[in-house]
């Protein structure tokens, strides 16, 4: 048995128990009170494991053998937006989702962050990925973009991924709100709640690239970061999703790229550009979403 210590007396590099399955782990992050550590079978060690808010937990005396500890998870999906051609495929980099455009990709394209990326004209484009990600959604994911909005304060809402189901009970969307700070809203089984932050991210006018990423932690929390470093999250929309079974999260319609999926019908349409959407069936740690911003 090891020393019971507490979760911010660790240090990256130390070796914990893990609570739930009593397995040896390495931490690699710490985050005031959050842990994020990593598994050392060939099963776990392409991912970190996020510990979430355990305030206790028991340290292991160990040798340190692990010098890299920052690991890219593969992503479920990831479309490059480098599409330029006479069609509308908007092509997932991982070969299972491959998204419909509104309209051929070559009257779309534009210089990227990345290569090529797909200007949204904020009327009548979206790129439909035919797929729910209800499965993704029921866990811990994490959703990474690059933006750069036409109007980094717009004067109505407008969305960067999203969709909502027949019901009305669940929903996922990702948008840029009005004033210029982003808004993450979740819902599962008819309980709802929205993540927005605390300061303004964009500025009035044409606005430059910046990464925006999403990490939902199952039951527990949602986290906005801003190229690359985490924003404060306004005190009446904190992010708290430990009310929510994510386990519960049911959705009949295909998510959106640059609306929002209402039911079935596009609304609330992105103005800008858009390049490299990843979705994760995992919570990024801080390390790991500030390594998505090489450019
Ligand atoms: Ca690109």
């Amino acid at each position: 048995m090891g020393q019971m210590i507490k979760a911010r007396n660790l240090s990256v590099g130390d070796f914990i128990r893990s609570p739930q399955k009593r397995k040896r782990i390495l931490v690699v992050e710490t985050v005031g009170s959050e842990i994020f550590a990593r598994g050392l079978d060939k099963k776990d060690i392409d991912r970190h494991i996020f510990l979430g808010k355990e305030d206790m937990v028991e340290k292991v005396t160990d040798v340190i053998t692990e010098t890299s500890v920052i690991d890219m998870p593969t992503p479920v999906a990831y479309w490059k937006m480098d599409d330029n051609t006479d069609n509308t495929v908007v092509k997932d980099e991982m070969g299972t989702y491959n998204g419909t455009a509104q309209r051929n990709t070559n009257l779309m394209s534009a210089d990227g962050i990345r290569g090529r990326a797909l200007r949204f004209n904020g009327s009548s484009d979206y790129v439909d990925t035919g797929e729910t990600f209800q499965t993704i959604f029921r866990n811990s994911f994490s959703v990474s973009l690059w933006v750069k909005p036409d109007e980094g304060q717009p004067l109505i809402n407008m969305y960067w991924v999203g969709n909502r189901d027949d019901s009305a009970y669940n929903r996922f969307g990702i948008r840029q709100v009005f004033d210029g700070t982003i808004g993450v809203a979740y819902e599962s089984n008819n309980i709802y709640k929205f993540t927005q932050s605390e300061s303004v991210n964009f500025s009035s006018g044409q606005e430059k690239w910046h990464n925006v990423v999403v990490v939902a932690v199952a039951d527990m929390q949602m986290y906005i970061y801003f190229d690359g470093q985490k924003v404060d999250l306004k005190a009446k929309y904190d992010g708290d999703l430990s009310s929510m079974t994510f386990a519960d999260f049911t959705m009949d319609q295909t998510l959106f790229l640059g609306a929002r999926n209402l039911g079935g019908s596009d609304s609330l349409h992105y103005e800008g550009l858009m390049d490299s959407v990843g979705i994760f069936d995992c919570a990024l740690s801080p390390l790991q979403v500030k390594s998505l911003q090489k450019k």
